[in-house]
């Protein structure tokens, strides 16, 4: 099941809004035929591994089959992968995790009524994970949304002055454009653009597009300001800023740059309603990826509203020793430990000469 998983993770980018899902066949404990979804529109996992058995001379009859996703049982724009696993005599089944499309759902059960020994749940966190961003598409209007962030040892993302080039090694960095040539947007606080003055693109990773770059913030910058965004990517900028900042001169001199202003409606705890910004930017903008860099206030706002999915932070072994630092998080000030917020481990590896850990939601 975790190589299916792999094999699964091959299509991520290609088949939103569908899931990326992954199978193998096994005869005599090996795996002898693979498979994934590659492309939305294109051929399920499951016909993908039984072509690609038969390809090799292998009767899928004499294996058995792991796949990370419940194979679909509906004629979408694929006939169902249940009757194709059927009808190639497939007897025994490992299944990842249910499908949670009501569409497609009842793979499983088809084939039970026809005698096939089904077991489901096999790695079922992993699956899951796998396709947390599949049930983001099925379940919210929004993208899935990643927060990034690279901080010391002591949880520092800055300096008091603000400076932060660079925090992590080369190898991180160059992770972190692979990541943004995922996103259709990389969403920045206020405070990045000023203190970072980021670019937001595609520069470690071969990409033919850059994200979009969005900056959330009150304050709208005047369009004489030398921004990296401003001067050479306003088309791709939009900015995400109250109603009453949207109207002003400050937005229409941005708007004459060729930059997007998105008033939004302000949120009930304070700050904007960053669910608008990011609903309209899968239903204006296509968007099934969005990237959260920071700092470390919008970084909590994210958190907060429920709308982080994934949070990817890079450990660099460094020390900055000053409580004045930029944290990763602020803007909150519990007085007791049960007020924290919990999040859920969900891996972790190294990344050069730093470490990469992997949280969700804790209850997703
Ligand atoms: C599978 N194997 O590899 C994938 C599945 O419109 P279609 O035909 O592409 O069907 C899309 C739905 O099928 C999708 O929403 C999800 O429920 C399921 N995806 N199922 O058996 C696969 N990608
Ligand atoms: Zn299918």
């Amino acid at each position: 099941m975790r190589h299916a998983a792999t094999l699964a993770r091959r299509g991520r980018g290609n088949t939103a809004p569908n899931p990326c899902v992954g199978a193998v066949l096994v005869r005599d404990d090996q795996v002898v035929a693979e498979g994934w979804h590659q492309q939305f529109g294109g051929p399920h996992a499951e016909p993908n591994c039984l072509a690609d058995a038969r390809s090799k001379g292998i009767n899928p009859a004499d294996c058995v089959m792991f796949v990370t996703l419940e194979p679909c049982n509906h004629q979408g724009k694929t006939p169902p992968c249940s009757h194709a696993v059927h009808k190639a005599g497939i007897k025994e089944i490992f299944i990842g995790t249910l499908d949670p499309n009501p569409q497609a759902e009842g793979g499983a059960q088809y084939l039970r009524d026809r005698g096939v020994t089904v077991h489901e749940g096999i790695e079922e966190q992993l699956c899951l994970d796998l396709t947390a961003d599949f049930r983001t598409w099925q379940f919210t209007a929004r993208p899935y949304v990643f927060l990034k962030m690279a901080s010391t040892l002591d949880g520092k993302i800055a300096t008091r002055t603000g400076h932060s080039k660079w925090i992590t090694c080369e190898e991180s960095r160059a992770d972190v454009h692979r990541l943004r040539m995922l996103c259709g947007a990389v969403i920045v606080g206020g405070g990045t653009l000023r203190a970072d003055n980021p670019r937001l693109n595609v520069r470690r990773a071969e990409s033919e597009v850059d994200p979009l770059a969005i900056v959330v913030t009150s304050n709208l910058p005047d369009a004489e300001e030398d921004y990296f965004l401003l001067r050479q990517r306003a088309l791709q900028t939009i900015f995400w800023t109250t109603e009453q900042a949207a109207a002003s001169a400050k937005a229409k001199a941005l708007t004459d740059l060729g930059c997007r202003i998105w008033g939004l409606p302000a949120a009930t705890g304070g700050g904007l309603e960053l669910g608008h910004g990011l609903e309209r930017l899968r239903s204006e903008c296509g968007v099934w990826y969005a990237l959260c860099e920071g700092g470390g206030t919008l970084a909590l706002r994210f958190i907060e509203a429920g709308l982080m999915d994934e949070f990817r932070l890079y450990v660099a072994p460094r020390i900055v020793g000053d409580a004045q630092a930029k944290n990763l998080f602020s803007g909150r000030a519990p007085e007791t430990m049960d007020q924290a917020l919990n999040l859920r481990f969900a891996g972790s590896r190294t990344s050069g000469v730093d470490t990469l850990l992997t949280y969700r939601p804790k209850d997703k």
